[in-house]
């Protein structure tokens, strides 16, 4: 077969086959076509958080098995989460215009010795989009980089995501510190990242562990009607 008769035309699939076929390209990491579906979805009327979870998230999991199972190796990934970016950065303006009004103020940032900054990225555009201010302190953040963003007295909420089970355990030594400053009280703190769970979030005396954006936006929703009662009582 010639390779133009090989080429698939995006527009001409449909919804279902053109899921699957973002599933693959993010897998091949081909930015421009995860962008293009994406806008070919927006332009049929899809939700932006469903293109999101249903296209571009379950496409990672996929590559994430594979990566797993030492199909797919770094550079591979790499390119897929690039691709990822592409399509994430064209749904986060439409996340964000919800004109919901602003309901308290997190700082997040991903723990000492993890790159992985997909899962922050996107609690970050969804907390935005649910009306909270922001302020992403990126990846490998010691502990000084939480303390110092706290203590500036702008936050009500500290967001730590970790995607290492060797780096999840840094989370505890920010929240000791925060204990050990007098600080812990002061903040309501939230965990993600795909290894840890809710004992873990337990454990290290987070206030909630979230499985994902959607659950931290209404983890952290709660936590700031709570502190408004009291505030208010
Ligand atoms: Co990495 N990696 N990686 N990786 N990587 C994982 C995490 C891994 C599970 C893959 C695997 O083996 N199956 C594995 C960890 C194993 C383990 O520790 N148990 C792994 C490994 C081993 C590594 C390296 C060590 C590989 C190597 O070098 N040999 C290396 C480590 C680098 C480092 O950090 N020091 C490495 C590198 C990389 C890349 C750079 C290639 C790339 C990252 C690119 C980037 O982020 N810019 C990468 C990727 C992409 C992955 C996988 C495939 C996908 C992660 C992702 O983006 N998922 C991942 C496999 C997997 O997770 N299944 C894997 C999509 C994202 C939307 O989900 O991040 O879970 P997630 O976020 C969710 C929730 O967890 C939650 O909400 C998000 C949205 O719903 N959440 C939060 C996350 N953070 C939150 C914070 C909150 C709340 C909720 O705060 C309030």
């Amino acid at each position: 077969m010639s390779e133009e008769e090989d080429e698939i035309i995006l527009s001409e699939l449909s919804d279902e086959e053109l899921t699957l076929q973002m599933h693959d390209d993010l897998y091949d990491g081909l930015k421009e076509e995860i962008e293009e579906s994406v806008n070919i979805l927006l332009e049929r009327g899809w939700m932006p958080y469903d293109v999101l979870t249903k296209a571009l998230v379950e496409g990672m999991r996929i590559v994430g098995i594979d990566f797993r199972d030492g199909i797919l190796f770094v550079p591979e990934v790499l390119l897929a989460a690039n691709a990822m970016k592409g399509g994430m950065a064209i749904l986060k303006p439409l996340l964000a215009e919800t004109g919901a009004p602003r309901l308290g103020n997190m700082v997040i940032g991903t723990v000492k010795g993890d790159i992985h900054d997909i899962g922050k990225n996107l609690v970050t555009m969804m907390m935005e989009g649910a009306g909270f201010e922001v302020k992403d302190l990126g990846i490998n953040n010691p502990v000084e980089n939480y303390i110092e963003a706290l203590e500036t007295g702008e936050f009500d909420i500290l967001g730590m995501s970790a995607l290492l089970t060797t780096t999840m355990p840094y989370m505890k030594v920010v929240i000791d510190t925060m204990v050990e400053k007098g600080m812990r009280d002061d903040f309501t703190v939230l965990v993600g990242g795909a290894p840890l769970n809710e004992e873990f979030g337990k454990a290290i005396g987070a206030d909630a562990y979230c499985r994902d954006a959607a659950v931290a936006v209404e983890t952290a929703k709660e936590f700031m009607a709570k502190k408004h009662n009291q505030v208010s009582a």
